[in-house]
């Protein structure tokens, strides 16, 4: 058996020499072969910074955001030493380098934290070369600016350029990131509403979508959020504009992009000639000519451009819900400008979903999170599998792969008239589908639609093909390859998908190597923002075990309607695409929303290694895993137990509401971890009426929980002078369409049932209404002679207008303190 393992690894050792052999021996620490040491200084420390026209407290790597850039020579050994002037921790994690695992830089799992005043010291040999990326793995600290770029020389000349370039990505908040993520969990709109995604009801109502809302809301979404945190400003080398105007024409520049935002993916487009994207995650792949390309987060792409002879080129890098761009130009003279991709349309997004039959809402948090109900949770949620739509979807998968099919569209019909307005290409008019599938079977019934992501303007571009119900809509900008250009239905988010990606050599693993499989689902909850992989969040689970030596082959199926760019430490992984044996390897692979990419890896190393969601937001939130290969724990790290990492996941966050109105004050307080919430809650109306509750309540699953606590209200209506205490107990309960059901029985044997619900009607402005009716059958109580019951009703409606994150204005209506208006402030 060992001999058969001996000899599978010499197989692969022989057939991928992506870094050398080196990739697949264990790696070892010091520097065994005596290579030259090259030697950095890294200081970390909080500065005043001005990133989007504030003054804000910030972290810099060496005095600045970013850090500096690290440039090695594959074949020498790093020595960094860290210093922290802080006077909290850190950490630094040196994304995709393989490395041992001590120096790998997640505190408290592989590496200690450097405490305040201290200074670690990182050492490993370079045994790969392309563009990297190093930051702080310690709570939020990257959003703040703790990070940098690695750039790794190759022995050997690969590529053919001049000169290059780091291009760093980033997104910057004026805000200090945990009160970010203090904002998400409390789950209010503001964030979409100062980027303009909102979706409020008036305008799903204007476009007719009013059925796909209630298709989402039945199933407990507000809409189709594609990015969580509002940023004033997004970065290129720390700057909202910079340019390079040093460099000549002609010059071939090898650009290396790399995005080091906490949490904002990227289109990005060049302008000037077709650029030759080279490389990705830092390892050589097949050139190719692109110029519209997805980053997501955590991901590196290196791009050979050509400088004009006149002009320079603009290279834009638009957030990926449209909500702001970083530009760079590059060169000189006019501006060669990059095609403008456009925004996503929320609204259209949620249209096709509800049509394509989507079952959302998977839990992130589940009942029993010990059950394995993994693949019940994947056959329950995502794609339904009935009807054409769901064929169209599968196929970008599985069966659209090698054949081909074209579409005749007559030449007289009005498709051709309207293409005309477009700059599609008609030769490159092609579907890639088989001839003998379903697919092509049920063609003629289907809705199928042609949908491109270059289009500009979503709604004008509906054209009809003749003689059936067909529909498509065509593009508004070149068509650059076939895989722009797809069926809705499966097109919708395959524009993400990564066969443009070829590695150079085969890159598969021998048959006879054991494969263990692993399916994660993708789950997460925004209302809560709590973030989990099969309804489990980090503070849940075990460890994943794999085995040394052997093939780990993990499924990542995304239930959310988030991208999750998932990392693995330590490691690459294949992404298994359309290549085959050729699949490219990374560190990082983006899960587009309800979608399905399956990854795997050779098990060289030793120790534990994190493997989590890049959104840092995510990560922070429950999106992560410890995967181990069982070794025993590094004695140097006794001091620092694991648990600490892990409740970092699972913080309290705590939050304040105060209502000061005309007829009545409101004071609300809540603190919560993922299973656990306090709640304080007290009401005062001028006309002498109150009531208080103190609550505990436990999530037993996102939308169900218990509760217990105490009620304080006046009996007599209009006086003080009788207030009756009592306790009660209940479940809380999300209902479809997103109401709040709450029903409880107090100690006087008393039921009650409220309902209460919130809806963004204007872009700003929400309504809000809530009913309680608690009965009393006289089972504690003396009742009226006469009466079977007694019932007390309490409702109230209003309306708020959001004027900021911590203000709102608020007029309602109280049965039991009547009417005024005032103001909200939320802290
Ligand atoms: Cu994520």
């Amino acid at each position: 058996m060992k001999n058969i393992k001996y000899k599978a690894l010499l197989i692969i050792m022989g057939c991928q020499t992506i870094f050398g052999q080196n990739l697949y021996e264990k790696s070892q620490e010091g520097n065994e072969e005596n290579w030259p040491v090259h030697e950095y200084t890294l200081t970390i420390n909080k500065d005043m910074v001005n990133k989007a026209g504030k003054d804000v407290m910030g972290m810099t790597v060496n005095g600045t955001i970013p850090g500096p850039t690290l440039e090695f020579t594959e074949g020498e050994y790093a020595v960094i030493y860290v210093k922290n002037e802080m006077d909290v921790e850190t950490s630094v994690h040196w994304h995709g380098i393989i490395l041992p695992n001590f120096y790998d830089g997640v505190p408290y799992l592989t590496t200690p934290p450097i405490l305040p005043g201290k200074t670690f010291k990182y050492e490993f040999p370079i045994k790969q070369s392309g563009t990297y990326w190093y930051h702080s793995h310690t709570l939020l600290q990257e959003q703040s600016g703790v990070f940098g770029s690695i750039v790794i020389k190759p022995k050997e000349k690969l590529l053919d350029y001049d000169t290059d370039l780091v291009v760093m990505l980033s997104d910057w908040t004026n805000e200090k990131p945990m009160s970010v993520l203090r904002n998400l969990k409390r789950g209010n709109e503001w964030y979409q509403m100062k980027k303009g995604t909102s979706t409020p009801l008036n305008r799903v109502i204007a476009r007719g979508a009013f059925g796909a809302q209630l298709n989402f809301w039945r199933q407990r979404m507000e809409g189709a959020d594609l990015a969580d945190i509002y940023y004033p400003a997004f970065l290129v080398n720390g700057q909202q504009q910079p340019e390079y105007p040093s460099f000549k024409a002609g010059e071939k520049v090898r650009l290396r992009i790399i995005n080091g935002s906490a949490s904002t993916q990227f289109w990005m487009t060049f302008g000037g000639g077709m650029p030759t994207l080279v490389s990705a995650d830092g390892l050589n792949v097949e050139p190719v000519q692109k110029n519209k390309t997805f980053i997501a987060v955590a991901e590196t792409y290196d791009f050979i451009v050509t400088i004009p002879q006149n002009g320079k080129i603009e290279l834009r890098a638009m957030a990926q819900d449209g909500s702001g761009t970083a530009t760079a130009f590059i060169g000189n003279g006019d501006v060669l400008p990059a095609e403008v991709v456009a925004k996503p349309d929320k609204i259209q997004m949620m249209q096709q979903m509800a049509k394509m039959k989507m079952k959302m809402g998977a839990h992130a948090l589940k009942f029993q999170p010990k059950k394995d109900e993994r693949f019940e949770m994947k056959k329950e949620y995502g794609m339904q599998m009935d009807g054409m739509q769901m064929d169209g979807m599968k196929m970008d998968h599985s069966k659209m792969k090698h054949s081909k099919m074209k579409m005749d569209i007559p030449k007289d019909s009005t498709l051709n008239k309207k293409m005309d307005h477009s700059k599609m290409d008609h030769s490159k008019m092609t579907m890639e589908m088989p001839k003998d599938s379903m697919m092509g079977n049920k063609m003629d019934h289907s809705k199928m639609k042609m949908d491109n992501n270059n289009n500009n303007n979503n709604n004008n571009n509906n054209i009809n093909l003749p003689g059936g119900k067909a529909g498509m809509n065509v593009a508004t900008t070149q068509i650059d390859s076939m895989d722009t250009m797809q069926m809705k239905g499966m097109g919708m988010f395959s524009e993400y998908n990564y066969d443009y990606l070829k590695a150079l050599e085969n890159t598969s693993y021998d048959k006879t190597i054991p494969v263990k499989e692993i399916l994660l689902n993708l789950t997460g909850n925004m209302a809560r923002y709590i973030w989990s992989m099969n309804g489990v969040p980090l503070s849940e689970t075990d460890q994943i075990k794999i085995n040394h030596e052997e093939v780990t082959r993990i499924t990542l199926n995304n239930l959310t309607m988030m991208h999750h760019p998932m990392h693995l430490h330590g490691h690459f992984f294949r992404v298994i695409n359309k290549n085959g044996d050729y699949s490219p390897l990374k560190h990082t692979v983006n899960v587009p929303p309800m979608q399905e990419v399956t990854i795997e890896f050779y098990g060289n190393e030793y120790g534990d290694w994190f493997f989590h969601c890049h959104i840092l937001y995510h990560m922070m939130s429950g999106m992560a895993r410890v995967i181990s290969y069982d070794t025993p724990r590094d004695p140097r790290m006794e001091e620092f137990p694991v648990s600490k990492l892990v409740k970092e996941a699972d913080m309290f966050y705590s939050w304040s509401m105060l209502d000061a109105a005309s007829h009545m004050t409101e004071f609300n307080f809540v603190a919560s971890n993922i299973r656990n919430q306090f709640n304080i809650m007290a009401e005062y109306g001028w006309n002498q009426n109150l009531e208080a509750e103190v609550t505990y309540e436990r999530y037993l699953h996102d939308y169900l929980r218990i509760f217990g606590g105490v009620n304080i209200e006046n009996e007599m209506e209009d006086s003080l002078d009788e207030i009756s205490t009592t306790a009660i107990v209940g479940v809380r309960y999300l209902t479809p369409y997103l109401f709040n059901l709450d029903v409880r029985i107090d100690n006087k044997l008393r039921p009650q049932i409220g309902l209460s619900r919130e809806i963004l009607i204007f872009p700003r402005t929400a309504i809000f209404g809530s009913y309680e009716y608690q009965v009393d059958f006289g089972w504690v109580n003396d009742l009226p002679v006469g009466d079977d019951f007694a019932n007390e009703v309490v409702w109230n409606a209003g309306i708020e207008y959001f004027l900021s994150r911590n203000f709102s204005l608020m007029a309602s209506y109280d049965n039991r303190f009547g009417a005024g208006g005032g103001l909200s402030v939320r802290f």
